[in-house]
């Protein structure tokens, strides 16, 4: 660019120009905007091939799904003009058995760790929004896809939503919320969870699915009034541990979830989602809970599910056989497993019968090809499992969790105990008389789990060790009530032994944190960007540090959410060329020519093409 400013510079076309000419013509430095737009571009995709050095492959453009302009109505006008209650009363009056897509949050958090970027979800939104335009709704936000897009993919979460929104305007979006801990890990001041929801009502998210990590209903409270008063969809949620069909495992009997959803409508919720968020619910299990329910409250019930035994499919079709009324399901190429149950094999298994989806397997065949060539991009966030697990009755972790403790176990160096750690996971749940397992209490089990591996830690030794042991923060935060109440309570000496001396509470956590002061906050957070929006407040109240990184990420890199894929994470090929939209109509062609010489200071020279012109960019040597 500087080159370019010469060769139009008057002074030097006039051939005018003398020594001195550079220094006395500061305009040649004023790079545009779209020139320093790129120059941060190629430092990210330096940055990647240095560190990936020979991991490119050439991928194919995605078969995208087609786009008609015949867009179904949707459910989404009926919310706006008449309310949650509405759409809950057409939600029963359906004969067919209604679907909500998982692909965009659930199944890639489960399959992918979460990594499936905003470019991919939106570019191919317009055809979900018209094939699925007769689901009940597509799940696209919260749980981990919050943090994660801050954090590893350098974009923001609410950009994602606003270009959902505008790509599927028809639909009901849906998002999972953590209770009284939002989209993190830790519970929140009231003010913070108010103003969060608020937000992301605002800004499109029509259905809250509501739940606590140890199914305590004061845990959900705040959440589910500010749902309500924000005219949007409350679905409280009873998350499903144990076997009902097991009369051995009474604490998590059929009667406590009714109690539990019996209350959950008391309190106004306007449907009941059943999550079973580590995929336990067997068939016949799911037939006989949706049966009870059914006869127990008057809201529609949505069930949740995870196939990671393989069985997932035989339950929601009982559960439907049942009355269920909603069920979540992703698209088959990101289906199974620690998935979703397939959505393209239910809407087959009901065609043409009484609780035939509507849905058309033919349409979404453009769906799942769109996600298989989507998914090849992310290989490397594949966890490896390759077939179903029935194992997952004996240790009850859910999907995302049951992916992710390999890698973790691994990253600690203990990754030939595995098994181990996976046992001591069983071992802790029982040690903690048998709780409610789910982000963040499937966390804290998993951290003691590893922690117990880790100091080769026994239930008979774990007391009286104990003492000399600093647990993990998790624990703690679990120990001492701020994740809130289990059913049955805490294990007295172990709660001791973890505390040492730290009282614990027994109130709604959110009583005792203070209201944050968001002007406050607003001012702290001008140390990294002059003129904060609303939204990064909120999330900076939720995560601090993480977006302190992301907008130093982003003042490095800039707009990178713009790149494609497979460059975002694998850079370029030796000789490829890439095309990026950098801005409407703005386009940069990036020719990727290799790497050069490690200089002195460990810096080095990663050659490109930008637009014909060679430039050269040094980043940090490191593989
Ligand atoms: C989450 O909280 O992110 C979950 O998906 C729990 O199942
Ligand atoms: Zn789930």
């Amino acid at each position: 660019a500087f080159i370019a400013n010469i060769l139009q510079n008057p002074t030097f076309r006039a051939g005018k120009c003398h020594t001195k000419f550079i220094d006395e013509t500061p305009e040649l430095f004023q790079l545009t905007e779209s020139q320093d737009r790129a120059t941060k571009m190629l430092k990210y995709i330096a940055n990647i091939v240095v560190k990936e050095r020979d991991g490119h492959k050439f991928y194919e453009t995605p078969r995208f799904p087609p786009v008609t302009g015949k867009r179904p109505a949707g459910l989404k006008p009926l919310l706006d003009r008449e309310g949650p209650e509405a759409v809950a009363k057409w939600v029963l009056d359906q004969k067919k058995l209604l679907i909500t897509d998982t692909t965009c949050r659930d199944a890639h958090q489960s399959l992918l760790a979460t990594r499936v970027r905003t470019r991919d979800i939106v570019k191919g939104m317009e055809g979900t929004s018209e094939i699925l335009g007769n689901a009940f709704s597509l799940e696209c936000w919260g749980g981990a896809t919050f943090d994660v897009a801050y954090r590893f993919l350098h974009e923001s979460p609410w950009e994602r939503l606003d270009l959902i929104r505008e790509k599927a305007p028809n639909l009901l979006l849906q998002m999972l919320l953590r209770g009284a801990n939002a989209v993190g890990y830790t519970n929140y001041p009231d003010n913070v969870i108010r103003e969060f929801i608020k937000e992301a009502a605002r800004s499109g998210v029509d259905v809250f699915r509501i739940f606590d990590s140890l199914n305590w209903i004061p845990g959900m409270e705040v959440a589910m009034d500010e749902v309500c008063n924000q005219g949007k969809i409350c679905q409280a949620t009873i998350c499903y541990t144990g076997d009902i069909l097991d009369p051995a495992r009474d604490k998590y009997s059929l009667k406590y979830y009714v109690n539990m959803a019996k209350e959950l409508e008391r309190r106004g919720a306007h449907m009941l989602a059943i999550k079973d968020m580590s995929g336990l619910l067997k068939p016949y299990a799911g037939k006989k809970l949706v049966s009870a329910l059914k006869q127990e409250i008057g809201i529609p019930i949505q069930l949740h599910t995870h196939d990671t035994s393989g069985n997932q499919v035989a339950t929601l079709l009982m559960a439907a056989e049942a009355g269920v009324d909603v069920v979540d399901c992703a698209i088959s190429s990101m289906a199974s497993l620690t998935s979703q149950p397939s959505l393209n094999a239910v809407v087959a298994a009901l065609e043409g019968t009484e609780r035939d989806t509507g849905l058309d397997l033919g349409q979404l065949q453009h769906l799942t090809d769109y996600w298989e060539d989507v998914r090849k991009r992310y290989e490397s966030f594949e966890a490896g499992i390759k077939c179903p697990a029935t194992d997952i009755y004996r240790y009850e972790i859910p999907g995302g969790q049951y992916t992710n403790l390999k890698p973790q176990v691994e990253s600690l160096g203990l990754g030939d105990r595995f098994l181990e750690v996976k046992e001591n996971y069983r071992v802790v749940n029982q040690m903690l008389g048998d709780i409610v397992k789910v982000t963040p209490s499937s966390k804290m089990v998993g951290d003691m789990a590893i922690f117990m591996t880790q100091n080769n830690l026994t239930p008979e030794n774990i007391v009286e060790r104990g003492d000399a042991l600093a647990f993990p923060d998790s624990a703690v935060s679990y120990f001492s009530g701020m994740m809130g109440q289990p059913e049955g309570g805490f294990p007295e000496d172990l709660q001791r032994v973890v505390l040492k001396g730290k009282e614990a509470i027994t109130c709604r956590p959110g009583e005792l944190l203070k209201p944050v002061d968001f002007d406050a906050v607003r001012e702290e957070l001008k140390a990294y960007d002059p003129d904060p929006s609303w939204r990064s407040v909120i999330s900076y109240c939720l995560y601090p540090k993480v977006i302190k990184d992301y907008i130093q990420k982003r003042k490095e890199y800039g707009y990178i959410m713009r790149l494609g894929s497979h460059v975002f994470f694998h850079g370029l090929a030796v000789g490829e060329t890439n095309k990026v939209n950098i801005a409407d109509g703005k386009t940069l062609v990036i020719k990727y020519l290799g790497l050069g010489d490690v200089n002195e200071e460990g810096m080095r020279t990663v050659s490109f093409e930008l637009n014909g012109v060679r430039r050269d960019v040094q980043v940090p040597d490191e593989e």
